[in-house]
């Protein structure tokens, strides 16, 4: 299975589709000013990790210290993975076991071997109701409060400079359809202790993103109601908080919800960046995959979802190992749910199960074929992955035989199609007529050598002509 999913293959399930929708799309359209061609396959990540950072977005998996001794464990950590969260040891039991004594030891060792591994860490979690060391469970009031304050200040200045984001709170809102608080001794002292974390955190350590993260928010509820109510209030007091995290831990009871997407979306719409950073689903097979196809896709189509993080790497790491809900297997093997992320990372897999399939009819035309590079210019290729509702392009942008400092590619996208996400490239807009120029670090092509850019949307892909010019 891993062997179809090598480098340069592509996604099987998707590229006959892409294939189909674009050679019809290109028979009835003359080649004007660029030619556009079919290739084979996109340019794809062969990791999570990678195939995550082809859109500049991180895939990341919590980890346990006591199991960075298991080399299978650490072998697909270190391969697959390029963001980090300590499952228990950032904790506030872990972390302070007696009040003003701070044991770092555990949280210390997964941080240094993500930093010699080249991952980024999410911290987790600085306030939150439940494992709190006995000393602070017993205290109420303002002797809490000081402590929480305390608490959060020293680690968050332990790491300073070494995480990526905080889940500042954890868990604030009760489950339910009252939007209300959770009750907690944090609660009962006082319904500001949540921007109390906030400023101390930002006080500490100006660099890390702070995220407000919770469960049973991942669509549109009463609980992820008062959650969005909070940010809003926060992002108009000039409170300090700049992501959400979507735990989304999802079984046949709690599935993943239908408005995933746009409640990602909305929350994105106040300002902040999204991540979904405790992912597990229950489950096995098709089924499974196509739940964590959905989800991927649904963070990739909203530009400021940064990243997701599984919770745990086997199915026997995860904190509910009975209901198999992660991308290995006990053995380190990768699940059919893994090729699902992989491929919805790539920009390929199948549609939602929701919907249905594209209707296209199976075209008799061979694709045209590359020509050799030649004269000053440039050229544009696209490569289409279309589903029922959403599409991504890669555009490849080849240099003719003189070296190129610059250029730019214009493409009409159909009515309807509205460009949610752009990597490697600025787009002038999202929709009708849109304008890519090169980034400053990719302008520069030599004779006949590419480079690559993307876009993913939704509606139906550019079916026009990528004319590529040199700037
Ligand atoms: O419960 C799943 C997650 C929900 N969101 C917040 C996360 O922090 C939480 O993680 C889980 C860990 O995966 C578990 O590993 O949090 C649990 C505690 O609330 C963790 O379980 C605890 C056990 O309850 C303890 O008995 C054990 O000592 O893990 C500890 C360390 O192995």
């Amino acid at each position: 299975m891993d062997k179809v999913l090598a480098r340069g293959s592509g996604n099987p399930a998707a590229r006959p589709r892409a294939r189909t929708a674009l050679t019809l799309a290109v028979a009835g359209v003359a080649v004007v000013a660029a030619t556009v061609t079919v290739a084979s396959s996109a340019s794809a990540g062969t990791t999570l990790g990678s195939a995550a950072a082809e859109s500049g977005r991180y895939f990341g998996t919590a980890v346990a210290a006591y199991k960075l001794s298991d080399s299978t464990y650490v072998g697909i950590l270190n391969r697959e993975f390029n963001m980090v969260t300590p499952e228990n040891e950032m904790k506030w039991d872990a972390t302070e076991p007696s009040q003003n004594q701070f044991n770092y030891t555990n949280a210390d060792r997964i941080v240094s071997h993500a930093q010699a591994n080249g991952m980024r860490v999410r911290g987790h979690a600085l306030a939150w109701h439940s494992q709190q060391p006995g000393w602070a469970q017993s205290l109420s009031g303002a002797a809490l409060r000081s402590a929480m304050t305390n608490h959060v200040t020293q680690v968050a200045t332990h790491y300073k400079g070494k995480i990526y984001a905080w889940d500042v709170v954890n868990e604030a809102f009760a489950d339910g359809g009252t939007g209300a608080r959770r009750d907690s001794n944090l609660q009962r002292t006082g319904d500001d202790w949540i921007e109390v974390a906030f400023r101390a955190a930002r006080t500490a350590d100006p660099g890390a993103k702070l995220c407000y993260n919770d469960y049973n928010t991942d669509g549109q509820n009463a609980k992820s109601n008062a959650v969005y109510a909070m940010v809003q209030d926060f992002k108009a007091r000039g409170v300090p908080i700049d992501c959400v995290g979507f735990q989304s831990h999802f079984n046949s009871a709690s599935p993943v919800p239908s408005d995933y997407q746009a409640n990602l979306q909305r929350f994105a719409n106040l300002g902040v960046d999204v991540q979904i950073t405790e992912l597990d689903i229950e489950g096995s097979g098709t089924t499974q995959a196509d739940n964590y196809g959905r989800v991927v896709r649904a963070c990739l189509a909203v530009s400021r979802c940064t990243g997701i993080t599984v919770w745990g790497i086997r199915d026997s790491d995860s904190w509910r190992a009975s209901g198999t809900p992660l991308l290995f297997d006990g053995s380190g093997n990768k699940k059919p749910a893994y090729t699902s992320v992989l491929n919805a990372l790539n920009g390929g897999g199948t549609p939602p199960p929701t919907t249905a399939p594209p209707t296209t009819t199976p075209a008799t035309t061979a694709p045209p074929t590359t020509p050799p590079p030649s004269g000053n210019g440039c050229t544009g290729s696209l490569t289409l992955n279309q589903w029922q509702g959403g599409f991504v392009t890669y555009v490849r942008v080849t240099a003719g035989a003189n070296p190129i400092n610059g250029w730019n590619v214009v493409l009409t996208l159909p009515g309807g199609a509205t460009i949610t996400n752009t990597w490697s490239a600025q787009p002038s807009g999202t929709t009708g007529t849109v304008n890519f120029r090169n980034l400053d670090y990719n302008g520069s092509i030599a004779p006949g050598q590419s480079t690559e850019f993307g876009f993913q949307g939704t509606g139906v892909g550019p079916s026009g002509t990528a004319t590529c010019s040199v700037r």
